[in-house]
């Protein structure tokens, strides 16, 4: 046994940096005169199988029929995580379930095009079979994948899908978990476990879609943006990738028109590109992309068209995406936007939410948008996970910066293995989002063990692979354990640290907050030399519950943590290299059954159901007034209560 530890040990200190595979395609699935989209959503087909026999449909090849040929199914919403619809344990269902449903193709779309079929996401392993034919198979949630199926499909006439999905996660799963065989009262049953704090829902997460494409089609679409030093001159770099026999024709020379447009449909630009697909468009005068409450117009887009041509200038292909112009530049103190200091004002969130779990709700989406300008934030980092496309879009529109974060969360056992799964989550992430103003940061992990010898080689392979893929934005990683043990801290470019004083630590000593804070984020900046952020802190508050003088759990002490830290804070942003404050959390969400948590983490500043806690009115008035000082924003009309007329 102990031979074998030290092996694992050795091992992991020897990982190398070896390929993972590149994402293709993958193009957000849009309209355009050449394109045409449907979509599967609804309500689908669903099986559980037993615990105890994941595999047993696929050896008994139940998507080879209707899955109600083999099994009884229930009605299962998509998107929508699986867990809390039925009124039985289905919650804390291990292993896979199976879901189908049956779609028509029109007749039209036989001809000479090629149609895709396209999941948002699925937790955490899907397989998909479309007319009992595998099309496709992908490992990871909260990440699209994506899979030709022309050639399966039965044109003018109905059609099935069905996909397998397993939701279990092991030490070389992003995130990690561990499965065991415990017994029970009814002898053994299989428990997954894990060490992260949010609820492990599974499912087809996100919305399906069918889509078509020309035969040669525009497959990848690269935006970069500059600025000129007066902010006056924009300049957007486009490469485009194309698939298609005629890309391959020696006589026909493809090229790209790009085309781009102002918020008022006016064309500002337009260009031809060179021989590889690519070229540059200059806009000027330029309204810069900037975050909200930094300028008067934030989240400014303009329309990028895409235009494939052929040698006689034929219209082989249109795609259309928005792009932001902005720049980001970084260095030892600071992190700049359009090259103005930026001092992030935010929250750690979830995707979560009552009955729909991790599921995408476009209702939820634009609350919780409102929500985040309501309360003056300019920023969140996507914990734990990538979010939806919709989300990041509606992010670039409405001027929100986000740290975008890949799912690996409390990373530990540092494997071979388990640092190629982690390389191939940024690079799906990476390739997925890369287009989005929006997005100014990557997180490459929460809460990493990375207090041990292996993190130290790990975290510089994957902060490197980050980079390798994009060197336009800096990379952090939010960070707890002590900075005296730290491993990782040196591949980042900002560091991130989590922390509860006066909960996880000294709970409810409201009086020792403050200098801890002020003293552990010095602490970090001397050890790395490296702008400082923090990334987490908050209590957990039970709405309703008032206790004064404050008490844990209470709203009274939520808000009295939330202002002892913003002491810390004021203190710490005159050293000119602390750039953020994030609360843990947006809202209450919901975690695996443990006795520290009553119906799930309610560190929320909202409520589940996306109502203010008594903290949260404290926070606006925060945010806004950071807004004002170093923005210029001004206030709301609401933002202060009248009292009297002798305080001003
Ligand atoms: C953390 C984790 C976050 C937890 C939070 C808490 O440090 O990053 O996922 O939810 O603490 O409330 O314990």
């Amino acid at each position: 046994m102990r031979i074998m530890g030290l092996w694992r040990f050795l091992k992991s200190l020897i990982l190398v940096n070896k390929e993972v595979p590149q994402t293709r395609g993958m193009l957000y699935p849009r309209e355009s005169e050449t394109r045409e989209v449907r979509s599967l959503d609804g309500i689908w087909n669903f099986v559980r199988s037993d615990q105890a026999n994941p595999t047993q449909g696929v050896r008994d090849e139940w998507y080879a029929k209707e899955l109600s040929k083999s099994r009884p199914t229930i009605p299962m919403p998509v998107p929508a995580s699986y867990n809390d619809i039925t009124t039985d344990n289905l919650r804390d269902h291990v292993g896979t379930v199976w879901y189908d449903r049956k779609f028509f193709v029109p007749r039209s779309w036989s001809k000479d095009q090629r149609i895709w079929l396209r999941f948002g996401s699925v937790h955490y392993e899907a397989y998909v079979w479309i007319n009992g034919q595998k099309v496709v198979k992908h490992e990871m949630g909260h990440l699209p994948f994506e899979a030709e199926v022309t050639d399966f499909l039965n044109y003018g006439a109905e059609n099935r899908i069905t996909v397998m999905c397993d939701n279990a996660l092991i030490q070389t799963t992003v995130p990690q978990g561990r499965i065991t065989e415990v017994p029970n009262d009814g002898g053994m049953t299989i428990v997954q476990s894990y060490t992260f704090d949010f609820f492990n829902y599974a499912g087809i997460h996100r919305s399906v879609h069918l889509y078509t494409t020309p035969r040669t089609f525009i497959e990848e679409v690269e935006v970069t943006t500059n600025l000129s030093k007066d902010a006056t001159v924009g300049e957007v770099f486009y490469s485009v990738s194309v698939n298609g026999s005629a890309a391959n024709e020696a006589d026909n020379v493809l090229h790209i028109q790009a085309n781009l447009y102002d918020k008022e449909g006016i064309l500002v630009a337009n260009a031809t590109s060179d021989q590889k697909l690519g070229g540059k468009l200059q806009v000027n005068p330029v309204k810069p992309w900037w975050p909200y409450l930094m300028h008067s117009e934030p989240g400014y887009l303009y329309q990028l068209e895409i235009k494939l041509l052929a040698t006689n200038d034929e219209l082989l292909d249109v795609y259309r995406l928005k792009v932001g112009i902005r720049t980001l530049s970084w260095n030892s103190q600071q992190f700049l936007i359009n090259g103005k200091p930026v001092y992030f004002r935010g929250f750690g969130r979830h995707e979560d939410s009552d009955i729909r779990g991790k599921g995408l709700d476009n209702a939820l989406m634009v609350r919780d948008f409102n929500l985040l300008k309501w309360i003056g934030a300019n920023a969140y980092r996507t914990s734990h996970y990538p979010y939806s496309e919709e989300s990041m879009q509606f992010a670039d529109e409405h001027g929100i910066m986000i740290i975008d974060e890949c799912p690996s969360v409390d990373t530990e056992n540092f494997s071979q293995e388990l640092l190629g799964k982690h390389k191939s989550s940024l690079e799906q992430l990476i390739h997925r989002d890369r287009n989005h103003p929006s997005v100014v940061m990557w997180s490459i992990a929460n809460e990493p063990r990375t207090g041990s010898v292996s993190a130290d080689s790990y975290f510089e392979l994957v902060a490197n692979f980050t980079r390798s893929l994009d060197k336009t934005r800096p990379i952090t990683a939010a960070i707890a354990v002590p900075n005296t043990q730290d491993k990782a801290g040196r591949s980042l470019d900002i560091i991130s640290f989590n922390r509860y004083n006066a909960w996880y630590s000294n709970a409810g000593r409201l009086d020792m907050i403050t200098q801890n804070v002020i003293d552990e984020a010095i602490a970090w900046n001397k050890r790395y030399n490296k702008p400082i952020i923090m990334s987490e802190y908050g209590a957990d508050t039970l709405e309703g519950l008032h206790m004064q003088p404050a008490y844990v759990w209470s709203e009274e002490f939520q808000t009295e943590v939330f202002s002892r830290h913003f002491k810390a804070f004021d203190e710490l942003r005159k050293k000119g290299w602390f750039i953020g404050e994030f609360v843990w959390n947006f809202a209450d969400f919901k975690t695996a059954q443990t006795y520290t948590r009553v119906g799930g983490n309610k560190k929320g500043v909202f409520t589940r159901a996306r109502q203010p806690k008594a903290a949260a009115h404290l926070l606006r008035k925060r945010y806004f007034a950071l807004g004002r000082d170093l923005d210029q924003c001004s206030f709301p009309d609401d933002l202060f209560t009248y009292i009297a007329d002798l305080i001003s």
